[in-house]
């Protein structure tokens, strides 16, 4: 029987014969003894010391199952613990060339990617990106909330014309799908609260170190709540999938060598602070905002937040907050004026702290048809195109809201990773498609 490294390195073992296999990650011929460094199928890895005859054809990234002895060495790299191998068994001789080595430009790994998820540091991403998955579906299922799937493959806009992916579907037009809260808000008559977890597509024309042309996207809508109740299912469930995953990933945090202290305390509530409030602050610090000739002035009342507006505003943060209270010109055509506050709408941004800025983004939705249609036209979009997400407000409209989380910025925050491109092992952006 095979033992991956982790089961092998413990004290019990020592004196005893195990075999292991896996990949040649490391490797240092000397002058009586090869020292290989074996990655197993996890990404975990142990030393493994053959006489350098035996070890003679490996290479980096060999298949190989190694049969030793077990021992404890303080020397021995990764938990000193190693093999004193007796058996070789070789799979496949790789090729010479392997082209990752310890040094690489970030476009190499890029264009390498099918390889370079063999690195240790893709291999802790991929693990804490799992861990976050499957809490943020654990919350749900705790909670009563009832997973469900939307089409990828759509006809109308949720956010804006500008990012749609075209497609041809047969004899007609499509798009990829930028968001399924749509088909989640025709789902909760009769599901009650749903989520689903489903790729969203966004043709972002800017490379930025947050956006992506491809994101996991986990969305929610439920009926008969307020913005208060969609608040605090965001930060409940985003405190619940941090936690979790800062325990059952310290090993992988600690390799990325992200300080958890502030992780730690990410808890309910998190902080509601109004728009107007916002640009009060980011003006009495002499924010300009870049105009489209290029020209800059003084950030005002009813301008979006950019990613250089969040950052500034978050930078200092330890905890995320919700910015609530957009005027209504800045957000999509679905989103719910305030009765009581004209021209204000009902949707909030979380924003993670220390700079990473939006990884969500929710509130309740337009419930009256004439508003909403209204709408759809100013935003440049074909009302035709809605004609069945138009029903909804025609047969039986409730008050109801969601909102949608990018898994990949809250990876990104969870890890501290430099670029968006990091937290997904084939990352999709306007410049890259393959591999
Ligand atoms: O455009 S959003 O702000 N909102 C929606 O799509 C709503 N229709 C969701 C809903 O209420 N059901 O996107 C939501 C989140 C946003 O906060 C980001 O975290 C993430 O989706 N997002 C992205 N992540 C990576 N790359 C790109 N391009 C991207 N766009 C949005």
């Amino acid at each position: 029987m095979s033992l991956r490294a982790g089961q092998i390195k413990s004290s019990e073992n020592v004196g005893k014969q195990v075999t292991i296999r896996g990949w040649v990650y490391r490797l240092r011929k000397q002058k009586e003894n090869a020292f290989v460094l074996i990655r197993d199928d996890r990404g975990d890895v142990i030393q493994c010391v053959f006489p350098v005859e035996k070890a003679a054809s490996l290479t980096i990234e060999s298949s190989i199952e190694a049969t030793g002895i077990v021992s404890q060495d303080a020397r021995a790299p990764e938990g000193g613990y190693e093999i004193k191998g007796k058996d070789l068994k070789i799979y496949n001789v790789a090729g010479a060339d392997y082209p990752i080595g310890e040094y690489q430009s970030d476009e190499l790994l890029l264009d390498k990617r099918h390889l370079a998820l063999r690195t240790r540091k893709m291999v802790a991403m991929a693990k804490v990106r799992a861990s976050v998955l499957d809490f943020g579906r654990r919350w749900f299922v705790e909670n009563g909330w009832m997973e469900v799937t939307a089409p990828t493959i759509v006809k109308g806009a949720v956010e804006g014309g500008s990012t749609l992916f075209k497609l041809k579907y047969f004899d007609e037009e499509a798009y990829l799908s930028q968001s399924a809260q749509l088909y989640l808000e025709a789902m909760i008559f009769s599901l009650g609260p749903v989520w689903s977890l489903t790729p969203s597509f966004r043709a972002e024309k800017s490379r930025t170190v947050r956006h992506l042309a491809e994101f996991s996207h986990l969305e929610a809508e439920a009926p008969w709540v307020t913005l208060e109740d969609i608040l605090k299912v965001e930060e409940q469930l985003v405190s619940y999938v941090i936690q979790n995953t800062v325990r059952e990933r310290a090993e992988e945090l600690a390799y990325l060598k992200r300080d958890t202290v502030d992780l730690k305390k990410v808890e309910p509530p998190f902080e509601r602070v109004p728009y107007d409030k916002v640009i009060k602050v980011l003006k009495s610090k002499g924010f300009m905002v870049t105009q489209e000739d290029g020209s800059k002035r003084e950030i005002q009342f009813g301008d979006d937040l950019s990613i250089d507006s969040e950052r500034e505003l978050t930078k200092n943060a330890t905890k995320p907050m919700f910015v609530v209270g957009y005027p209504i010109a800045v957000k999509p055509f679905y989103v719910k004026e305030d009765s009581d506050n004209q021209g204000i709408g009902l949707a909030a941004d979380m924003l993670a702290p220390q700079g990473f800025g939006e990884i969500s983004s929710g509130g309740l939705r337009e419930d009256d048809i004439v508003s909403m249609t209204t709408r759809i036209r100013k935003e440049g979009l074909d009302p035709a195109a809605y004609d069945w997400y138009l029903d909804l407000r025609k047969y039986g409209s409730v008050p109801h809201g969601g909102f949608g989380l990018g898994i990949e910025r809250l990876v990104r925050w969870i890890t501290n990773a430099e670029d968006i491109k990091d937290t997904v092992l084939f990352p999709r952006t306007m410049s890259r498609v393959t591999p």
